[in-house]
């Protein structure tokens, strides 16, 4: 059992679940966030985000003694920052200033030795670039006074505490000795094989696996505009083409969101913009969806003689399915473009969703259903199947092929 004390700094939907998962498996551990209203919140035994499993995990972490504080000052011997990481949507390069921020407030208080693991995801080389250079500024020796490591996640949300258990892991670390102990820790709980490499080699493996999956999604998307324009159904050529052993096609949809694949790719199109052809192409399919279901909502309204947009509303404001993250959600860029064009916004509902995002949001799915006579499916939650016997006879839009779930008498189009 390793006897280090860590200070988790970030409680988001990384940080905290990581700091849960290590304090139940008999870890040390302090979370420690600069959001006091959060602080507070977990403090009093709240959560502050959903998740599967999550109210077990936060029980078994407060038996574990777990601690939370909204101050840096924290004394620790392994520092593990999980702090987001925007990128500038002009330049599409990473913006690294919460994590520079967070490893600065580590430099100012951590004791000699200690461990700063860098987990928010992060482009390749802003170790070198961005932290190695903080450790220098504070007066410190790397590899003496402070060791420097970066540990990605690889968690899915929606499948958080699962695949904190069982995803395999990447650590990569200046020295190996240093990336062993930084194992120990992550060991406590993982039970996938955890791979120490060193840091270029862990930041470029993260970005490249939500490259991989946006490229392969950007082509799901690509067949299924070309399936549209000639009749054909996608859905079925898919099914049929991943019978084939080496061929497993992802799905098609309304857009890629959340805070990971639609933003990772465009750091190594930030970064090698000569180079990132095809990375950017797939980045610029994935976020054209939104347009193209706007424009099979008005090749519907058309077949059905529906004049007005206030007849229609878009059912999923999350970027996936049985989330509450709104983050780049493709139903929040559509919303914004048509809000750019339309009197009034458009209406929109979702079941997890209890904070107003958008003016048109309803809170009631059955007030949502009265207003609308098209309803667009953009995320297929759970909500849905187990109420889609009160949908009557509207005519739906759905993007995501929920198939099974329609009644025989519903009007039902595809993407
Ligand atoms: N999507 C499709 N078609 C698909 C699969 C997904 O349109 O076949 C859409 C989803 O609806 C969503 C978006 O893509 O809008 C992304 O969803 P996701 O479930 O594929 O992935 P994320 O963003 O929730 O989590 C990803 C994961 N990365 C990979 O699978 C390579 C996760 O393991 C990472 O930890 C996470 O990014 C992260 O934080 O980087």
């Amino acid at each position: 059992m390793s006897k280090d004390l860590v200070n988790v700094i970030g409680l988001g939907y990384i940080g905290l679940p990581t700091a849960m998962m290590m304090a139940s498996h008999g870890v040390s551990v302090i979370g420690t966030d600069c959001n006091p209203t959060l602080v507070e919140r977990l403090q009093a035994g709240h959560l502050t985000f959903q998740e599967e499993g999550l109210e077990e995990l936060f029980a078994q972490a407060q038996a574990g003694g777990i601690q939370f504080t909204g101050e840096y000052s924290n004394e620790a011997s392994i520092y593990i920052v999980s702090v987001p990481t925007p990128y500038d949507k002009q330049s599409k390069r990473i913006d690294p200033h919460y994590v520079v921020s967070a490893v600065n407030q580590v430099l100012d208080v951590c004791p000699k030795g200690a461990i700063v693991v860098v987990e928010s995801t992060i482009s390749p080389g802003t170790i070198d670039k961005f932290v190695r250079p903080l450790v220098a500024q504070h007066g410190m020796k790397p590899g003496e006074d402070v060791h420097l490591v970066h540990a990605p996640e690889r968690i899915i949300p929606g499948n958080m505490v699962y695949e904190l258990l069982h995803n395999s892991r990447t650590i990569g670390a200046d020295d190996r000795a240093v990336g062993e102990r930084v194992k120990a820790v992550y060991a406590s709980f993982c039970q996938g094989d955890i791979e120490v490499t060193d840091i270029r080699t862990a930041e470029m493996t993260k970005v490249v696996e939500n490259t991989f999956r946006d490229i392969n999604i950007a082509f799901a998307n690509e067949l299924l505009k070309i399936c549209r324009s000639d009749g054909m159904d996608v859905h079925e050529i898919i099914r049929i083409a991943n019978k084939h052993p080496r061929v497993n096609i992802l799905s098609p949809g309304p857009g890629v969101g959340g805070h990971c694949i639609s933003v990772d790719p465009w750091f190594l199109v930030g970064d090698y913009p000569e180079l990132a052809h095809l990375i950017r192409q797939a980045r610029l399919i994935n976020d054209g969806m939104p347009d193209f279901v706007l424009e099979r909502t008005v090749q519907i309204m058309e077949a059905h003689g529906i004049t007005d947009f206030d007849r229609v509303g878009f059912y999923g404001l999350t970027y996936k399915e049985n989330v509450d993250d709104v983050r780049e959600s493709p139903t929040v860029q559509l919303i914004d473009s048509m809000k750019r064009h339309l009197t009034n916004p458009p209406k929109c509902y979702d079941p997890m969703v209890t904070k107003q995002t958008t003016p048109r949001q309803y809170q009631d799915f059955q007030a949502f259903l009265q207003d609308i006579d098209l309803m667009v499916v953009m995320i297929p939650h759970d909500h849905l199947k187990a109420h889609c016997g009160e949908i009557g006879n509207k005519i739906i839009l759905d993007t995501r092929n929920c198939g099974d779930i329609w009644a025989a008498g519903n009007t039902v189009y595809g993407l």
